[in-house]
């Protein structure tokens, strides 16, 4: 099997970047913590199941897309490395590897991900299933570090509305650095985006039935436990999902029952919670064409390509230097 990983995050990365965001999240007002932390063994599960909820629309829609539009992506792109960022199980892209593979230019996948046991399970799985095909994946924060490997036409592949997890800076930010290691004859980028839809279909989408999301939610706190000793009960707190109308995002928050301090030994601190207090565990923004066109822009890309699915829920775009 030809599978490299390269791993750029040393391996108390994760304690200590988890040590200093908890405690700006912690000990700011109001209270907020970064999603990245959800995705730890259970977390990645349970955000596997959350794909497949009747209410959340947005892998189905993304995946229709794909489908439809891979040997165009294939085509126009000529791609011989896909960069994948934030590849997690690497499901969707099997899509894109099929329709790369079939028009005859891929010779290289390359998955950047924060979790090096996801990383490692996908990578073996798709080199065992693309014979002929390089897997060279990173262990990285992308947000920090972007790996972007030869050989090109390099196309990189952000998926799933990730992006929305980034505010309006943070994406301003992302989107000039990427553009800026996008120099390579052909490279592209292919981003997938989650749009402005009625409120009610978020909301949903993000508070189903079964109550997985709020598991999810809820899961941080127990990454939390485990990781600095703190207390959090599960049972003090509530599953939110709101729509900032004026953001045009939806925010998950968790919401404490009752006031009650909560001891973080590994960070010789207490959080205090006010009785219906929130923390802020996600933001997911959602798009519209003309201003997402606008923002990629500023950052030097042009957007000759803008594929919604047929009920315009998601869409795809992609974005030339
Ligand atoms: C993986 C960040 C795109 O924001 O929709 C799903 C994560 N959070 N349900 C999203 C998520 C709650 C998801 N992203």
């Amino acid at each position: 099997m030809r599978i490299t990983v390269d791993r750029r995050l040393p391996a108390d990365h994760a304690a200590r970047a988890l040590r200093a965001d908890a405690e700006s999240a912690l000990t700011g007002r109001p209270k907020r913590l970064p999603p990245k932390w959800f995705y730890d063994e259970h977390g990645s599960t349970l955000f596997d199941r959350i794909t497949r909820l009747p209410e959340y629309y947005l892998t189905r829609a993304e995946r229709q897309i794909l489908n439809a539009r891979a040997e165009e992506i294939a085509r126009l792109t000529d791609a011989r490395t896909l960069v994948e960022l934030g590849s997690g199980t690497s499901a969707k892209t099997r899509v894109l590897l099929d329709a790369l593979t079939a028009a005859g230019t891929l010779k290289q996948y390359a998955p950047v991900d924060v979790s090096d046991t996801t990383l490692d399970r996908a990578a073996e799985a798709i080199s065992r299933d693309y014979p002929g095909l390089r897997v060279a994946a990173t262990v990285a924060d992308f947000e920090t570090d972007l790996p972007l490997p030869e050989p090109g036409p390099r196309l990189v592949a952000f998926l799933g509305s990730t992006i929305g997890n980034l505010d309006t800076e943070q994406r301003a930010a992302f989107l000039t650095r990427l553009r800026a290691a996008l120099t390579g004859e052909g490279d592209a980028l292919l981003l997938g985006v989650d749009l402005v839809k009625s409120p009610t279909t978020l909301i949903r989408a993000y508070d189903d039935d079964q109550g997985v999301t709020a598991a999810f939610d809820k899961n941080v706190l127990r990454v939390l436990n485990r990781e600095l000793g703190a207390g959090f009960d599960l049972g003090a707190f509530d599953h939110k999902a709101l729509w900032n109308a004026e953001a045009e995002r939806i925010e998950m928050r968790l919401r404490a029952r009752v006031a009650h301090s909560v001891e973080i030994p590994a960070l010789g601190l207490t959080a205090d919670f006010a009785r219906g207090e929130d923390l802020r565990t996600e933001i997911s923004v959602k798009f519209r064409r003309e201003p997402l066109t606008e923002e990629l822009t500023r950052a030097a890309f042009t957007v000759p390509h803008w594929w919604p699915d047929p009920q315009s829920r998601f869409a795809l775009l992609l974005a030339t230097p």
